[in-house]
């Protein structure tokens, strides 16, 4: 019978490259969502003396089809966080104000979030950052939702700290 078998044969090559395209269709949908935000380099300044505010950075990469809006942060380690842009006035004096609105980051770009541009600030801390210390943070975004993230204390990024870039300061 090998015209019988050979069908059979056919049936179960199809039966297993549907399922092998199933398979496939999951692994999409769960790279695809895993990849629609990536935040890295994620980190704060210590606080200095008594204070209790500073400031976060990080880079976060829309790897998403489609533009999102970074609305708001928050850390149950904080009071509050804002998101701040740093300006220079036209007689050289840097101020920072709030964004109220949100930061657009459209898709497949990036946002770099760094020292004397836009930034997280964090008021009204719980206790003291240290360098080496890690902070909770929660970012939130109008179409990702919320990201939680590890914010690693240290005076400058980490990828620079990988690096040995204490030469720097
Ligand atoms: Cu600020």
């Amino acid at each position: 019978m090998f015209g019988l078998s050979r069908l059979r044969a056919v049936e179960i090559g199809v039966a297993l490259l549907l399922t092998l395209a199933a398979l496939l269709f999951v692994a999409f949908r769960a790279w695809a969502e895993e990849r629609s935000i990536q935040v890295s380099d994620a980190w704060a300044r210590p606080t200095a003396g008594q204070s209790t505010t500073s400031a976060a950075y990080m880079t976060i990469a829309n790897e998403s089809d489609a533009g999102d809006v970074l609305e708001a942060a928050s850390s149950p380690k904080a009071k509050a966080v804002e998101l701040h842009q740093t300006t220079m006035t036209a007689d050289g004096v840097m101020q920072m104000r709030q964004i109220k609105d949100g930061i657009a980051i459209e898709a497949g770009k990036v946002l770099a979030l760094k020292p004397g541009g836009a930034h997280l600030m964090l008021l009204g801390l719980e206790r003291g950052l240290a360098a080496g210390d890690t902070l909770p943070l929660t970012l939130e975004f109008a179409k990702a939702g919320a990201v939680e993230i590890t914010l690693t204390i240290g005076s400058e990024a980490p990828e620079k700290q990988d690096h040995g870039g204490h030469a720097h300061h």
